[in-house]
């Protein structure tokens, strides 16, 4: 289908879903529903149950049972890849009911969602190669009498903990690596972005896979987030969300020294030299920061420029601003949305407001864009930002920019690395030497040379500083859900140690 010649429209009625576990939907029975209201259109679009600490344990014990027994952990790789195949073959042919929930329940536009499903059956599509390519290592050169061995062997139950920002991608840069393991999840989405989740579970058992390798548990981060984090019998924990969550997910993962992974929250700069195309970086920089109305952990939310063409670029950029279409998320002209939740729009308001308190210089937006039905927000740009503004340091998760200049590259560096996030940054320039410097000397996980926000299954992802541990995606993130082990092999008449 062209996403651009459909029309999409909100269902009449709300779609209820149960929840999944052991290769079946489970019914609500006497648990709450949690009703999501679409953050544009004020309608609400899904009904999803709110399980409880009991179901949690019941899930995690299906997981175990399931991983022990070795149904999934022990087949070839190649049959794996196989399900992860067929897997992400049924994530297309659904498509467009995936990405129409995503964007009723996210607000991000209908065309973006839809690229980030296809992009989500991409990386199953990638880590099916990687079930097959995951192997270990072997020493031969420990004489004639000893062989050693180096297994990788899969870490045993995940439990997956992800956010609304990216409901689906998120989720397809993890599981298809930890099912390529071998391992067992039990995953607890975002309460209020929980139904492509669920779908998934569907898909992954059409496509094959034995009941209770995948399972989904809903409700709420503080009581079934918290509670998987605290399990005794989860191996390990990913996590994607803010830094407050993932320091208390750290903490309660300590009981019985779960692994923990967790991709937090990012500050990124982006570093515009005087010699880059200017154009193009103002494009990069407006896309950076408008992308998934800024609610985006890599998002470019400071731009640090070089002194002498500030004022030019301030303006190319405030230019591009006012030309990004802001509205309804169903409307596949559109390529900025709504804010996903109240609580998520007062807080970034609330930054806009800091903003102008502390004295940076407004530039363009400050404002809500005007909505009868939803939450949405201008771009909004500040200049003459200082270090101890708020608008500077905190992760905002909008669409607000700040700006700051430099004059030497190493003063750019360091109001680069001034934070304490390392998720990401871009650096624009049209000199190699230059770009070669700055992306070594950027404490991120991931730089961008002249672009930003691109991504792919090859290369890994992750932060450094508060900006998370571990890695995930690239065979970097099939590694990260494995134990490794050490095995010496004997060979011929043992030397007695008993005389
Ligand atoms: O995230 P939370 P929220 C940042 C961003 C945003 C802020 C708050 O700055 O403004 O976080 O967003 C589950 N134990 N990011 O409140 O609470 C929760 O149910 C275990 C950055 O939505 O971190 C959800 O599934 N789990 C980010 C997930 O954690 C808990 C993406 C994320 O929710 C829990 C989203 C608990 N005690 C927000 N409490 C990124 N890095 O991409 C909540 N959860």
């Amino acid at each position: 289908m062209d996403v651009n010649s459909a029309v999409w429209t909100v269902p009449a009625s709300a779609r209820e879903f149960g929840f999944f576990v052991d290769g079946q939907w489970a019914e609500a029975g006497d648990r709450p529903m949690s009703e999501r209201k679409s953050p544009a259109h004020g309608v609400a679009v899904t009904r999803t149950v709110r399980c409880t600490r009991a179901d949690i344990d019941h899930a995690v014990g299906v997981a175990r049972t399931a991983f022990e027994d070795r149904r999934w952990s022990g087949l070839p790789g190649g049959e794996r890849a196989s399900v992860l195949l067929k897997a992400a073959a049924g994530i297309r042919a659904r498509v467009e009911e995936l990405a129409l929930l995503e964007s009723l329940e996210s607000g991000k536009p209908i065309g973006q969602a839809r690229g980030e499903i296809e992009g989500g059956a991409n990386i199953f599509e990638y880590a099916a190669g990687a079930a097959r390519a995951l192997h270990g290592d072997a020493f031969n050169n420990l004489g004639d009498k000893m062989l050693g061995l180096v297994t990788r062997e899969p870490i045993g139950v995940v439990g997956l903990i992800t956010p609304w920002n990216f409901p689906f991608f998120i989720l397809s840069e993890r599981v298809p690596f930890i099912l390529a393991a071998g391992c067992t999840i039990v995953s607890k989405p975002s309460e209020v972005t929980s139904a492509t989740t669920l779908l998934l579970a569907e898909i992954l058992s059409d496509a094959g896979l034995p009941d209770g390798v995948f399972n989904v548990v809903t409700g709420s981060g503080s009581e079934i987030g918290q509670a998987l984090a605290e399990h005794a019998d989860v191996d390990m924990i990913s996590f994607t969300g803010s830094t407050a969550v993932g320091r208390s997910v750290l903490l309660a993962s300590a009981g019985n020294f779960k692994k923990v992974g967790l991709e937090l929250g990012g500050k990124n700069p982006q570093v515009v030299f005087a010699d880059a195309n200017l154009d193009e970086a103002a494009d990069g920089v407006v896309f950076g920061i408008c992308f998934n109305a800024g609610q985006c952990c890599v998002g470019g939310s400071r731009l640090v420029v070089e002194k002498s063409i500030a004022a030019e670029f301030e303006a190319l950029v405030a230019a591009k601003m006012a030309r990004v279409r802001i509205g309804d998320p169903l409307d596949p002209n559109t390529q900025m949305g709504a804010i996903v939740t109240a609580a998520q729009n007062a807080t970034i308001l609330g930054y806009i407001e800091a903003g102008k308190r502390e004295g940076a210089r407004l530039v363009c937006g400050g404002e809500a864009y005007p909505s009868d039905t939803g939450q949405f927000v201008q771009p909004t740009v500040f200049a003459d930002v200082t270090r101890e503004m708020s608008i500077a340091s905190e992760e905002i998760f909008g669409p607000v920019l700040t700006i700051s200049t430099f004059e030497t590259f190493d003063e750019a560096m360091a109001i680069a690395n001034d934070t304490i996030y390392g998720l990401a940054a871009s650096i624009w320039t049209s000199n190699l030497d230059k770009a070669t410097d700055a992306f070594r000397r950027i404490r991120a996980g991931r730089v961008w040379v002249n672009t930003t926000i691109n991504n792919g299954p090859e290369l890994p992802l992750g932060g450094f500083k508060q900006s998370g541990t571990g890695r995930e995606a690239g065979i970097y993130g099939v590694e990260e859900y494995t134990e490794v082990k050490a095995t010496h092999i004997a060979l011929g008449r043992r030397e007695p140690w008993v005389s």
